[in-house]
Parts: structure tokens; C-alpha cells; sequence
């Protein structure tokens, strides 16, 4: 209950910061996305994580405003990004979308409405959303991605291989990416991860999908990784979440 009356607050305080974590061609280390998560600062508390509040703005209805904001934040930081930093015209943002945010009727016409004022390329911007949210209430949920891909905003699907999508459901999905959840890359090394990994690839390839794996803590996964034939990954072995600031400065690092 507290932390639903404190969240209320959150937005009119500035308590909500928005990190970013690179996202990078694993045969390069080039950087071609970012993922937006929000952070939230209470007054002199300690920090919250979003797997606690998260769900608490979903129920209370706040992760309408909230994730409007998250949204603007990222398509704001990304124009700015596209414009200042060399090379980085063509990054990608990726901000996570939740269940509550993609069946509300009015979500697209919001996206529409946020790439406008920031003046942010639809084809930029990336909404993940999990597999187990693309699969409850499909019925409601699939017109609103079809309209959101209508506007050229690419979809993605978040923690992959642990939801309950069958292939068929998937291949009628229009989504461009997905992301091998963290728990196949963390616990890796096992013979089983590994053969789902390639599973996951080979699904990714068959329905001509780009695979990122997620949660790449050492040197070894990552060049597992890549022997694989996995392109794309983001860990803290490449870099944690950074403020906006100091994303720009691995951006530029890396230029
Ligand atoms: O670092 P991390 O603690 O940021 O994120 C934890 C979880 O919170 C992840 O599952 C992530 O997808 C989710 N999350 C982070 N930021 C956002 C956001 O802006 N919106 C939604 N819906 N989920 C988020
Ligand atoms: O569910 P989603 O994939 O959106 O969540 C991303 C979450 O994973 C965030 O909480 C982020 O901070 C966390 N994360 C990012 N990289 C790593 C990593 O290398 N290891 C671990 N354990 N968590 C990570
Ligand atoms: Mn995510
Ligand atoms: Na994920």
C-alpha cells in the first residue's frame, strides 16, 4: 500500500530516471540498441526495482501515465542520440511494454503521438513485450501490435523460451526480434542450454527473426555465444544499465 501511495507522487517529484543498456553485434562489439529501464529514486529511501513496482503501477493504473512517460524519455534521449552522437544515426531504442499497456485500446494512438512531438524515426523505436503477455488475450492484444507495426514501430519478444507460444501463434505475429531470456545464458556451459540456445536460433531463423541474448556476464558466454551463431547480446560483461550521460559517453567511446 505504501508503495502505491508513494508511486502516485513518483511522476510530479522527477523521482523516475530512465537507464539504458547497450545492446551489441557480438562479431563487432558495435552497439545497434539500447534497452530502456526505468529507474525510481524514492525520497531518501533506497531504490525500488521496477520487478516491484512494476506491478504495482499495473494494478493501480498508473503504468498508463508512467509508461507514457518511459516511452517519451526514450524516444526524447534516442532523437538526441541520432543527432549528436557520431555514428549512432541508426540506434535503435527498445523500451519494455507491459501487459496492461499493450491490451489499453488508446496505446497506439499514444506511440503515434510520442514519436511525433519527439520527432523520433518509428522504425527506431522497439517495444518489447514479453511472450507470456503476447500470449493472454491475443484476441484483444494482436490488433493493437498490428497497429503499432502499421506505424513502423518494430515489435520484440522478451524473455523468450519462457512463455507458452506455440510456433504456429508465433509465426503469425508480425515481430522482428526476440531476446533469449537471461536464465538459458546465466546458467550456461550445460550441454541442455546449450541445444535449446540452438533451438532458439534455429526458430529465430526459420521465421527470420534477429535473436539477442540476454544476461552475458563473461567473456566465455560470449564467445559461446557467438560460436553459436547468436548475433546480438547485451550483459554486464558489455555494460550494466548507464544514465543517459554516461550511455552517451560509451557511445562515443565506442564511435
Ligand atoms: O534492471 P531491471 O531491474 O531494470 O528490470 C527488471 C524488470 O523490470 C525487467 O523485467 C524489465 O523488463 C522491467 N522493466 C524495466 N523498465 C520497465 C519499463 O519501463 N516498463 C515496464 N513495463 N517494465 C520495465
Ligand atoms: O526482463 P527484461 O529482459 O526486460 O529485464 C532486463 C533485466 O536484466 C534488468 O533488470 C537488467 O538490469 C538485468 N540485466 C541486464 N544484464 C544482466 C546481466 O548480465 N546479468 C543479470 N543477472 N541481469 C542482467
Ligand atoms: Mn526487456
Ligand atoms: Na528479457
Amino acid at each position: 500500500a505504501r508503495i502505491a501511495q508513494d508511486l502516485r507522487y513518483a511522476l510530479p517529484r522527477n523521482e523516475l530516471t530512465v537507464h539504458y543498456q547497450p545492446v551489441v553485434h557480438l562479431p563487432t562489439g558495435q552497439v545497434t540498441s539500447v534497452e530502456a529501464l526505468v529507474r525510481w529514486e524514492r525520497g531518501g529511501r533506497s531504490p525500488t526495482p521496477p520487478e516491484v513496482f512494476v506491478p504495482v503501477a499495473e494494478e493501480t493504473g498508473l503504468i498508463r501515465p508512467i509508461g507514457a512517460w518511459v516511452l517519451r524519455e526514450a524516444c526524447r534521449h534516442g532523437r538526441h542520440w541520432h543527432d549528436t552522437v557520431p555514428k549512432a544515426e541508426a540506434l535503435s531504442v527498445a523500451v519494455n511494454i507491459s501487459g496492461r499497456q499493450l491490451k489499453d485500446h488508446r496505446f497506439p494512438d499514444t506511440v503515434r503521438q510520442i514519436l511525433h512531438e519527439t520527432a523520433f524515426p518509428p522504425a527506431s523505436l522497439v517495444l518489447e513485450i514479453t511472450e507470456s503477455t503476447l500470449v493472454t488475450d491475443a484476441e484483444t492484444t494482436s490488433p493493437h501490435i498490428r497497429a503499432l507495426r502499421d506505424l513502423g514501430v518494430r515489435v520484440s519478444i522478451d524473455d523468450f523460451g519462457t512463455g507458452y507460444s506455440s510456433l504456429a501463434y508465433l509465426r503469425d505475429l508480425p515481430t522482428d526480434t526476440v531476446k533469449i531470456d537471461q536464465s538459458f545464458v546465466l546458467r550456461g556451459g550445460g550441454d541442455v542450454d546449450t541445444s535449446l540456445i540452438q533451438a532458439i536460433l534455429q526458430v529465430g531463423d526459420a521465421l527470420d527473426l534477429d535473436v539477442i541474448a540476454e544476461g552475458i556476464e563473461t567473456p566465455h558466454q560470449a564467445q559461446r555465444l557467438h560460436s553459436l551463431g547468436c548475433l546480438y547480446g547485451q550483459g554486464f560483461y558489455y555494460s550494466p544499465p548507464l544514465a543517459p550521460k554516461a550511455l552517451e559517453a560509451y557511445l562515443t567511446t565506442q564511435a
